[in-house]
């Protein structure tokens, strides 16, 4: 612990960090906050007091760096993102804070677990699966860097789905993760700003004979901020996350009400506010809902607003907007932020178009996190005009200079014209958010260096000739916060009792841990807190599922959204394999594995909860089955998300990323198994290709067709049939599926996951699997030698330190944003007398 970061000033009691003051604090907030006398109150109760206490020491870091940047020039990085997927707060600001052991001692000395007041946290699951997580260790990583910056996003009242397992199927339940409070959020009421929507313009010539365009929306909304205080490792910096709630404009239509029409007047109250009731389940499939496209504009249109009026609190005019903040576009769900920031240009504040163009495309920068087409966000011409109607004028006329351009850059091209128009014409008239996303920003990203190339010579192939400059790559990153020192204690320990603990905030240090990897002595240690972690996620899976696994047995852990791309099926195969090889002889020797699956699959996508089913129903199967007893174990583990990874990455012996080739963007949960010294196995795709050459080729187990191989395959006409009469333990596999043998002798029931004798295979399961099958052969040789498979766990931790977000966001800040560290000192104040900036003699500096 380094006494430096934390300076204790003896009248500033209230926020200190001494066991003392914490003690009290806490004591307080049971009593005051609560309202219960200790021996009253409920679990919750402690974590509601726990909460507060390390909320009132963030609160004074968090003014403290708003101190710190009023009026500073630094530019501030705001983050757009429709979703933050953050995760539990108050484990990761004690890790944060640097009195995560000291709170858990203090607590236990009172009688009090501190694992147990964690528990209570209901985690904001504000998003999806990997563009929403990045999004969360993006934040921890800029306060961290201590890099001026805000995430707005949306305050949805409801977030991702609670996923339960009914008879082997999904079944969806709403999120309340507000139904006991937030104590990490503080609302701004002053702060909110009026949303209009609908309606249609008016254009006109003012009195000074400038043309101009009036807005007459058909409703307004009013969007209320909630600001919670993002804490970065072991520094002052708290930024803020600034999430957007809509509210009715008034609480009643006194129109309607005078009219006697109560609840007519009520209903358009909760008409506006069901606009951030609840977020999109979807991920990788946009579906053009109006409601959807109202939340996009809703919380872009809230956050410009915002930031005019930070400008203004500075005293910088508007025309030097791009010099203030650089907005980053968390894929296109906020690209109608350029039109948008257009409109409050010219129309608002009159200036010409030109330059308000400069400003626009200066200010904004667009990561693409996709490749899959379906994912590509469009919206009907019509729709978009109901909704928007300024917005499609803004569009036009930016398409119209675009298309102007073009024509004279690429003479007589039309086909290139109608590619690069933010019109499509394919069918129904669409506005594509991916080419207002490309022109209207000056840096374009991919999130893995294969991703950004398939970006640059396919989706966006067309901009990448335009303006190659605008190009580059920046693989994605985890926090090693909550991945690492929050949620693996036991190798937290182990690591910085080796090497000491400034791999947390520099994560290249963990390459000190190589020559460990040669000691045995290490190496037992290393093997018995990872078998502590297997025994206690061996206990969540009998609470939760009931099935009871064998933590000396290896993990083999699949987690993520569920998707035919990602090739859960491709999985199961594997499983159905070993288990005809147990069937066909009962003697053979395999390798004990535990098979985890867990993901949610898109409410409305039918096929990905079919693969739930297939994985249930095999489960079900092999789990029964005496024969198999106990070396084969199957279990769908319900409602994953970012609490239950916590406990899942540092327990898994073996991750699979299995993604056809091409697929997947860039994956980011190899990242933390790979931290966590769990061996990846997976194709070559994605941030797989740059994680393997990391750890080494003999600390990854790739298997399977490379991204070109598959175009060539796809191209020479593939055929799924010819693999399944070649392969007699593929066709050995496909049988007993088709035989019913897992679905009570239903032989139709996974037909649409794969059918090869039928040419159906769109995810090439049937190519990869003679590979897959022998690339996991080499896996259960590799686990039959302990002191192997440890020496490559060491080391798959030891090398995965480019893959921290800490890493991401610096070359963010150099390529992207121009941006340097601002750092923050504390304001302190003695009692009874104002807060004032420490003298510099106690100024606190992380390492
Ligand atoms: C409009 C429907 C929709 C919703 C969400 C389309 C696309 C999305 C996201 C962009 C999907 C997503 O989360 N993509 C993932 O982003 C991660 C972070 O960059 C990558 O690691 C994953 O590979 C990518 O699938």
């Amino acid at each position: 612990m380094k006494e430096s970061v934390r300076p204790e000033h003896a009248d500033d009691t209230r926020t200190a960090l001494s066991g003392a003051s914490l003690r009290r604090a806490f004591l307080d907030h049971v009593f005051h906050t609560q309202g219960k006398l200790p021996g009253h109150a409920s679990q919750n109760d402690l974590y509601q007091a726990a909460a507060h206490t390390v909320r009132d020491r963030l609160v004074q870091r968090w003014i403290s760096t708003a101190e710190a940047y009023l009026g500073q020039p630094s530019r501030t990085v705001a983050y757009l993102s429709a979703e933050f997927l953050m995760g539990p707060h108050l484990g990761n600001n004690l890790i944060n804070l640097g009195i995560f052991d000291e709170v858990r001692e203090a607590m236990a000395a009172a009688g009090l677990d501190l694992d147990r007041i964690l528990e209570q946290e209901v985690e904001p699951g504000l998003g999806n699966g990997g563009l929403g997580r990045l999004a969360a260790c993006f934040m921890d990583s800029l306060a961290t860097l201590e890099i001026p910056a805000l995430g707005y996003g949306i305050r949805y009242e409801y977030g991702i789905f609670q996923q339960t397992i009914i008879d082997g199927m999904q079944v969806e339940s709403t999120d309340t993760w507000l139904r006991n409070g937030n104590p990490w959020e503080i609302q701004r009421s002053e702060w909110a700003v009026q949303v209009r929507l609908g309606g249609h313009t008016e254009h006109y010539t003012d009195d000074r004979g400038h043309y101009r365009v009036r807005w007459v929306p058909a409703k307004t909304v009013v969007g209320v901020p909630f600001d919670s205080p993002i804490l970065g490792y072991r520094v002052n910096t708290v930024n803020t996350l600034r999430l957007w709630r809509a509210d009715a404009t008034e609480a009643f239509d006194f129109h309607t009400f005078n009219r006697g029409d109560y609840l007519g007047a009520v209903s358009k109250k909760v008409t506006s506010e069901n606009l951030t009731k609840v977020l999109y389940p979807n991920d990788e499939t946009s579906q053009g809902k109006e409601l959807r496209l109202e939340q996009q504009y809703f919380f872009v249109a809230c956050s410009l607003q915002d930031m005019l009026r930070l400008l203004a609190v500075d005293g910088i005019p508007v025309t030097r907007f791009h010099e203030k903040f650089a907005v980053q576009l968390n894929d296109t769900h906020p690209a109608v932020g350029i039109a948008e920031l257009m409109r409050l240009l010219v129309d608002d504040h009159d200036l010409p178009w030109n330059e308000a163009w400069h400003i626009t495309q200066n200010a904004f920068a667009y990561t693409n996190h996709t490749l899959l087409p379906e994912a590509l966000e469009q919206w009907p011409l019509p729709l978009f005009a109901r909704v928007l109607p300024r917005h499609l004028e803004i569009i036009l006329e930016i398409n119209a200079r675009l298309l102007d351009e073009v024509r004279i850059r690429f003479y007589g091209d039309e086909s290139r014209l109608a590619r690069l128009s933010l019109i499509s014409e394919y069918g129904e008239k669409q506005v594509r958010m991916a080419n207002l996303a490309c022109v209207g920003s000056h840096a374009i990203n991919g999130v893995a260096e294969l991703h950004s190339r398939l970006m640059r010579e396919d989706v966006l192939k067309d901009f990448y000739e335009m303006w190659p400059e605008k190009f580059t790559s920046i693989t994605n990153g985890v926090t090693p916060r909550r991945w690492l020192a929050l949620s693996n204690p036991r190798l937290t320990r182990l690591v910085s009792e080796a090497i000491g603990d400034g791999w947390i905030s520099d994560l290249a240090q963990l390459r000190a841990l190589e020559p460990y990897a040669e000691d045995a002595g290490f190496r037992e240690q290393w093997q018995a807190a990872r078998h502590q972690n297997k025994v206690a996620l061996a206990e969540l899976v009998r609470e939760t599922t009931g099935v009871v696994v064998d933590p000396s047995s290896m993990f083999d852990v699949m987690v993520k959204r569920i998707h035919e791309y990602k090739r859960q099926h491709l999985a199961v195969l594997h499983v159905i394999a070993l288990y005809h090889r147990i069937k066909s002889d009962p003697g053979t020797e395999i390798q004990p594995r535990t098979f985890l699956f867990g993901g949610k699959a898109a409410p409305g996508y039918a096929y990905a909860k079919l693969m739930i089913r297939f994985i249930t129903s095999v489960a079900d199967v092999v789990n029964r089955d005496p024969q198999v007893r106990d070396r084969l174990k199957v279990v769908f583990l319900p409602n994953f998300n970012v609490t239950y990874g916590q406990r899942i990455y540092p327990a898994a012996d073996l991750a699979e990323q299995i993604s056809l080739a091409g697929k997947e963007a860039s994956g980011t949960g190899n990242m933390k198994f790979a931290m966590n010294g769990a061996l990846n196995i997976g194709t070559m795709d994605g941030a797989n290709i740059e994680l393997r050459e990391a750890v080494g080729n003999d600390n990854f187990f790739p298997f399977g067709l490379t991204a070109p191989e598959v175009y060539g395959l796809r191209a020479s006409g593939y055929d799924p049939a010819a693999y399944y009469h070649s392969n007699p333990q593929l066709r050995a596999v496909i049988d007993l599926v088709q035989q019913g043998f897992f679905s009570r002798g239903d032989p139709g029931l996974f037909r649409p996951l794969f059918d090869p004798q039928q040419r159906h295979d769109p995810y090439l399961l049937m190519a990869d699997f003679a590979s897959y099958i022998e690339c996991q052969e080499k896996v259960s040789q590799a686990f039959a030698e302990p002191a192997r498979w440890q020496r490559m766990s060491v080391l798959s931790c030891a090398r995965s330190g480019r893959f921290s977000s800490d890493r991401a966001i610096r070359e963010y800040c150099e390529r992207i944003w121009h941006i340097e560290p601002v750092p923050v000192r504390l304001l302190h104040r003695a009692s009874g007398a104002p807060w004032q900036v420490e003298s510099p003699a106690h100024a606190p500096r992380a390492a």
